[in-house]
């Protein structure tokens, strides 16, 4: 294409062969972090500001520059861009289709993507952060499936290996002892197209099975143990396999890090409180936190 327009995020490029202006806003960025909320993703790069660069990012951190599109928010911190996603594949994978397009034409080099996320546990203490190994679907297939031009097509949905041990890396400190009052472990995700049926709740609209007649508390338990057992699934949330697949297909390095607000084997609702939300919510900002300061500042 000659020209461009990111639509959902409204940046024009009129000359792709020479984006002289998104080269100086963006050029420089390293990392992507990728989050749910708008309000999530202004608060982690004033974290950023705060923690990495200690106050002195010179950038102004809290202007949305995605704004004119209404639909996604963006925030650049030194060479971080914190962007929101939305909940599910579909809407995610609007933003990190034009975000992939953006680094690209802004020739930032090698830059990585983070997706820093909530999720529901299976069988960790809630507030655990999971740093995945590989994206699993409701079928229990790690694979990310989407139909194109009227045809199936299933690609691979596993994260980078590099980017997943630097990140674990960042959760113990040079001495070998725990960084952090909360654990960081590995395993694999399941990204679901339903918060409520799909992740086998009991508190949805609808509890029904294929069969027609509703699910009960012992199928959804059976089905949650198969997830743990066979898969190694640690956590549940709706984004992993189409987040691993569209950036292993694009040839841009990714993690997905979220931290757990409930161990699904113990109940549905999702009832933390409001200062319980924020403490679980900011355990992935610092081992991201940490992690930038540890192996891309340093470097
Ligand atoms: C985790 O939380 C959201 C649903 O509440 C969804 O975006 C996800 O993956
Ligand atoms: N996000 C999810 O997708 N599932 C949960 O259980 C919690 C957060």
């Amino acid at each position: 294409m000659t020209s461009d327009f990111l639509y959902h995020l409204a940046v024009n490029i009129p000359d792709t062969k020479n984006p002289t202006d998104i080269k100086n806003q963006f050029g420089h960025i390293k990392v992507v972090c990728l989050g749910g909320k708008d309000a999530r993703m202004r608060e982690l790069a004033k974290y950023i500001h705060e923690n990495v660069y200690n106050g002195k990012s010179g950038s102004k951190y809290e202007k949305d520059i995605f704004e004119d599109g209404h639909r996604y928010a963006g925030f650049i911190v030194g060479s971080v861009l914190c962007v929101s996603h939305g909940v599910g594949s579909s809407t995610m994978s609007v933003v990190l289709h034009e975000l992939i397009k953006l680094v690209r034409y802004a020739k930032c080099v090698d830059p990585l993507f983070i997706r820093i996320g909530t999720s529901g546990g299976l069988g960790v203490k809630p507030g655990t952060v999971v740093v995945s190994r590989k994206g699993y679907n409701g079928l229990l297939c790690s694979e990310y499936e989407i139909a194109i031009l009227g045809e199936r097509v299933s690609r691979p949905a596993y994260f980078d290996e590099r980017l997943r041990k630097d990140l674990l890396d960042a959760a113990t400190s040079p001495d070998g002892g725990e960084e952090n009052a909360f654990s960081v472990i590995e395993g694999n995700t399941m990204g679901t197209d339903c918060f409520y049926e799909g992740q086998g709740r009991l508190d949805g609209a609808s509890c029904m099975k294929a069969n027609g007649e509703p699910y009960t508390k012992a199928d959804k338990l059976n089905f949650l143990k198969r997830c743990h057992d066979e898969c190694g699934i640690r956590n549940i949330e709706m984004e992993a396999p189409m987040f691993a697949a569209l950036t292993l297909h694009c040839g841009i390095r990714a993690a997905d890090v979220c931290v757990t607000l409930l161990n699904r084997l113990e109940g549905d609702q999702v009832n933390s409180t409001k200062a319980q939300l924020k403490d679980f919510e900011e355990r992935p900002f610092r081992l991201v936190a940490r992690f930038i300061k540890r192996h891309i500042l340093s470097s």
